[in-house]
């Protein structure tokens, strides 16, 4: 087994592999464990359960939990900024799709290419596992370690010359390196800014560097598979998978780069800023067609559909109450409740007059009875 790495090396196949960056640190946890902590102390986690799963806890505190013998940990950045007309973004009668999702999903991409880079280890008979957003590890704070970036008030990884959009991914591994990166020089921060702190539109940072994961859009609008808290949605605005409110205003962004990796193209319409009205009548096919391989086919058709209902409210367009009205005879019932909604906003209380009598469903009646005061 051979005894020490180069560095230099492993750097360079990480770029050649299109990653646009890399670092090396020894395998050791994350200097900042006590803000884990505290986050999940205060619940700020939400329904995440599994970050707070005792097994995830632990490798979270002990990266020989993750690899007995572990040395080292390669950390890879791979930037996934794409351009589409801003103008379309911002369209109130489209819903809209954050960024990292209109390429491919980012999963695959990079644990393809990172089984590559782990390959050239275990043929040394070195071990390396590859973590890809999903393992018990806290990935910006690697990052961090390994000088790919500062960590933002919005809590993101920033680097100074490629902003924020750009996703993370590691190597655990048994092999040692012959030298190992540094964090970015402490001057590099957010200094006095704090836009996106008050730009969220749902006040969702407690604190600088702390979100509470149960004020997120974006949390609500991927991981959250039931009733979207009410007195949230009307500040979703026409966000229906993810939000990026928290990184586009920030100002490190201007410096983002468009990618020129081939995962992540120039989007369709439909994959960045589909119609609301054409995702209020998303048919399972249509769903497949428009979103197999990317990020939003994690979700499942209902979920967006759930989504889209809450952008078809927060629109004010009234053309669309017949869409949501059909939407609540709907055999999911948490977009029955949440066409209930919509249909509250665009036409008042007497448009849900018959609903009650067809419903059985107790949370969607509770979400009526609601509604109707
Ligand atoms: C759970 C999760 C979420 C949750 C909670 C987010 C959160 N802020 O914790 C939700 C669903 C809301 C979410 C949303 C998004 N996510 Co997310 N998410 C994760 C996941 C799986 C775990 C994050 C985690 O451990 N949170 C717990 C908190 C406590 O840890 P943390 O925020 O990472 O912070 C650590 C923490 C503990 O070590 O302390 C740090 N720290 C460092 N310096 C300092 C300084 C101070 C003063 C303090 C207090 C703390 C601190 C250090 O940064 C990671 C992947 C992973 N395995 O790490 C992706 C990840 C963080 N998400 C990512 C992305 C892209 C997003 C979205 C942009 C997607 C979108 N457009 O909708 C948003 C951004 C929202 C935001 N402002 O963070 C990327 C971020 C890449 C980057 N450049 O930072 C990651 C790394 C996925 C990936 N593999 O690329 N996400
Ligand atoms: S992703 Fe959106 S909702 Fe979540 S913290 Fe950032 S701005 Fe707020
Ligand atoms: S918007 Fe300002 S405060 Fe927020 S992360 Fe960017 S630089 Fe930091």
């Amino acid at each position: 087994m051979s005894a020490v790495f180069s560095r230099d090396e492993v750097l360079s196949a990480a770029a050649a592999l299109g990653f646009s960056g890399a670092g090396v640190v020894p395998a050791e946890p994350s200097a900042h464990l006590d803000a884990y902590f505290d986050w999940l102390a205060q619940d700020y986690h939400a329904g995440l359960y599994y970050m707070d799963r005792p097994d995830r806890t632990l490798r979270r505190r002990d990266l020989q939990a993750v690899l007995p013998g572990a040395q080292s940990i390669i950390s890879v950045a791979l930037d996934y900024r794409a351009e589409f007309p801003p103008d379309l973004l911002v369209d109130p009668s489209r819903g809209r799709i954050a960024a990292y999702a209109w390429g491919l999903d980012y999963h695959a991409v990079i644990r393809d290419r990172l089984r590559a880079l782990a390959a050239a280890l275990k043929k040394m008979r070195h071990k390396a596992v590859v973590y890809v957003d999903f393992g018990a590890l806290l990935e910006r704070s690697h990052g961090e370690r390994a000088g790919l970036g500062f960590v933002g008030k919005n809590t993101l990884l920033i680097h100074p010359r490629r902003g924020s959009l750009f996703f993370l991914a590691e190597i655990v591994t048994t092999a040692a390196f012959d030298a190992y990166d540094a964090p970015l020089q402490p001057s590099l921060s957010c200094g006095r800014c704090t836009r996106c702190l008050t730009a969220c539109p749902t006040d969702a940072f407690p604190h600088p560097f702390v979100l509470d994961a149960n004020r997120c859009i974006s949390y609500h609008t991927i991981e959250n598979p039931g009733w979207i808290p009410r007195s949230l949605r009307a500040k979703f605005g026409n966000w229906v998978f993810g939000c990026d409110v928290c990184q586009d205003v920030c100002p490190w962004n201007r410096f983002a780069p468009v990618s020129r990796d081939s995962a992540f193209p120039s989007p369709p319409k439909h994959r960045a800023a589909p119609y609301v009205r054409d995702l209020l009548t998303l048919t399972d096919e249509v769903y497949r067609a428009w979103y197999d391989g990317s990020a939003v086919s994690q979700v499942g058709r209902a979920r967006l559909v759930r989504n889209a209902c809450i952008a078809a409210g927060n629109s004010g367009d009234t053309s669309l109450i017949p869409l949501v009205r059909s939407l609540t005879a709907n055999s999911d019932p948490f977009v029955r409740g949440h066409a209930g909604w919509a249909l509250w906003l665009l036409g008042g209380v007497d448009a849900l007059r018959g609903l009650f009598q067809r419903e059985s469903d107790d949370g969607v009646l509770a979400e009526l009875g609601t509604l109707v005061g």
